[in-house]
C-alpha cells in the first residue's frame, strides 16, 4: 500500500509513541488484511465479516471508551485508528464508526451498569455488533419528526415501527432504536436481535459502500424491558451519539483521500502519454496539488477539533464544520484521482473510483453536506433556515 510520502506540516510530531504505534498497527492491518479482499468484497456486495474479530483484539472497537473491555485511547489515538481503516475502505470504517461511536457511546455514556456489562466488553471484542436506528423512511434530516413508538406497558416498552437505511443493520446482535413515547418525547432502547416481532431486511442494490450491511429494521409489538432504556430524554441523545460519529468521520476520510492521491500520484509517475509521464503535465500536476493543499489543511482541521475535544472546549458546530468539510474534500479527491487513472480509474484494479462511489454515501449519512451547512449558518446568523 503507498501512503503518502510528505508529513507536509510535521503533524507525526504532534502524535505520542502509543498514538505512533496505534496508527501503524491498524496501518498494517489494513495493508495486510483488508485491502487484499476489498476490491472484491465491493464488486460482490459483502461485508468482511471475517475481519470483526482481528480489528476487535486490535482495540479498534470503541476505542475512545474506558473500562469495560475497551482500549481507552487518547482521542488523537481515535481519530488515527478512523483514518486508517478508511485508508482502507469507507464501509469497514463505517462499521467501527457505527459500533464504537453509535452503539458503544451511548451504552457506555447513558446505560444502566447491567446493560454496560452486559453489552460492552462483548461488543469490544467483536462478538456483538451493534447498529443504530435513527433515520425512518420519511425522517432522514429532520430525524426529530420520527413516528417509531414506544408504548409504556407495565415493566415494558411496546415497540412499533421502521428504521430505514440501518448500518450494520443485518449483521447486528441488538440495535439502538430511537422512538418516541407516550409523552411523545424521543428515547432510547436497546433492542435485542433476538426480540419477538423485530425483522431486518437488507438493502442490496447500493452503489456505494457495498462492502457494508444497510438494512431496513422493522418492529411490530415488540416487548422491551424498560431496564434496556437509555437514560437520557429527547433528540439530544441521538444527537450526542451523532457528534462522536461525526468527529470519527472527519478523521477518517483524510484517510480515503490520501489513498486517493498516493495512488494518483503513483500513476501519474508510471503511465506515459506523449511520449512523457502524465505527472509532467501541468494540468494534472494542478490536480495533484489541489489534492495535496486540501488534505493538508483538512488534517489540521481534524488535529484542531481535537484540541478543542481534549480542552473541553469542542462544540457540536465545530464538528459540522470538520465533518462537511472533510468530507467534501475527501470527494473531490477521489474524483481527481479517478480522473488521473484514466479509464483504469472505472476498475476495482484501483481505488480511486471505490473510495468515489464510498464517498457519495459518506457526504449524505450523518448530517448531508447541506444540513451542516445550514448548522453552520444558524451559529452565524441566528436564524435556523431548517424549517
Ligand atoms: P434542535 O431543536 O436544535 O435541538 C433538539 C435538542 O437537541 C440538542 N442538540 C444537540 N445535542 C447534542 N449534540 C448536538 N449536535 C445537538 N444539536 C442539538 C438541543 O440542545 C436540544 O436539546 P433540548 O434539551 O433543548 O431538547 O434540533 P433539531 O431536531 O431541530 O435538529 C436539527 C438538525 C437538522 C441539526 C438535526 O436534526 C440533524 O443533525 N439532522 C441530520 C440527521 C442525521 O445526521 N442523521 C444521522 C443518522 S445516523 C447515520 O447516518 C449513521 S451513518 C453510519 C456511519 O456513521 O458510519
Ligand atoms: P433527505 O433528508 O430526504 O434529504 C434529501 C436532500 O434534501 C438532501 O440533499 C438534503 O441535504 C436536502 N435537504 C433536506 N432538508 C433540507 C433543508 N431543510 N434545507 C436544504 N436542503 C435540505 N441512518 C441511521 O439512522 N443509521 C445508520 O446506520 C445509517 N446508515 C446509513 C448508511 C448509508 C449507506 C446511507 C446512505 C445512509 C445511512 N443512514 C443511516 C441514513 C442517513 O443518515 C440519511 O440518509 C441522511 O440523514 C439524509 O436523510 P435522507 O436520505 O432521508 O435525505
Amino acid at each position: 500500500m503507498k501512503t503518502l510520502l510528505k508529513d507536509y506540516f510535521h503533524l507525526d510530531s504532534r502524535f505520542s509513541p502509543e498514538e505512533l504505534a496505534i496508527r501503524d498497527s491498524v496501518r498494517e492491518f489494513v495493508a495486510s488484511e483488508l485491502l487484499p479482499i476489498i476490491g472484491d468484497c465491493f464488486d460482490k456486495g459483502l461485508f468482511p465479516q471475517n475481519l470483526v474479530k482481528p480489528a476487535a483484539q486490535l482495540g479498534v472497537l470503541g476505542a475512545q471508551l474506558s473500562g469495560y473491555g475497551c482500549a481507552g485511547v487518547s482521542q488523537t489515538a481515535y481519530g488515527l485508528i478512523m483514518r486508517e481503516l478508511e485508508r482502507g475502505d469507507s464501509g469497514f470504517r463505517s462499521f467501527a464508526s457505527v459500533q464504537g461511536a453509535l452503539c458503544m457511546f451511548p451504552i457506555h455514556t447513558f446505560g444502566t451498569e447491567e446493560c454496560k456489562q452486559k453489552y460492552l466488553p462483548a461488543m469490544a471484542a467483536g462478538e456483538m455488533i451493534g447498529c443504530f436506528g435513527l433515520t425512518e423512511p420519511d425522517f432522514g434530516s429532520n430525524p426529530a419528526g420520527l413516528r417509531t413508538r414506544a408504548r409504556k406497558q407495565g415493566d415494558n416498552f411496546i415497540l412499533n415501527g421502521s428504521k430505514m437505511w440501518i448500518t450494520n443493520g443485518g449483521i447486528s446482535h441488538l440495535a439502538i432504536v430511537w422512538a418516541k413515547n407516550d409523552d411523545d418525547k424521543v428515547i432510547g432502547l436497546i433492542v435485542d436481535r433476538d426480540t419477538k416481532g423485530f425483522q431486518v431486511r437488507n438493502i442490496e442494490k447500493k452503489f456505494s459502500l457495498r462492502a457494508s450491511v444497510t438494512s431496513e429494521l422493522i418492529f411490530e409489538d415488540c416487548v422491551v424491558p424498560a431496564k434496556q432504556q437509555l437514560q437520557v430524554l429527547g433528540m439530544k441523545g441521538p444527537l450526542s451519539c451523532l457528534n462522536q460519529a461525526r468527529f470519527g468521520i472527519a478523521w477518517g476520510v483524510l484517510g480515503a483521500a490520501e489513498a486517493c492521491l498516493a495512488e494518483a500520484l503513483d500513476y501519474s509517475q508510471t503511465r506515459i502519454q506523449f511520449d512523457k509521464p502524465i505527472g509532467q503535465f501541468q494540468l494534472v500536476q494542478a490536480k495533484l496539488v489541489k489534492m495535496f493543499n486540501e488534505i493538508t489543511k483538512a488534517h489540521l482541521l481534524a488535529a484542531e477539533i481535537t484540541r478543542l475535544k481534549d480542552e473541553g472546549r469542542l462544540e457540536p458546530q465545530h464538528i459540522s464544520m470538520a465533518k462537511m468539510n472533510n468530507v467534501a474534500m475527501a470527494l473531490e479527491c477521489a474524483r481527481l484521482g479517478r480522473d488521473i487513472l484514466g479509464a483504469n480509474g472505472v476498475t476495482y484494479e484501483y481505488a480511486c473510483g471505490r473510495h468515489m462511489a464510498n464517498l457519495e454515501s459518506v457526504n449524505t449519512y450523518e448530517g448531508t453536506e447541506d444540513i451542516h451547512r445550514l448548522i453552520l449558518g444558524e451559529w452565524l446568523t441566528g436564524l435556523p433556515a431548517f424549517r
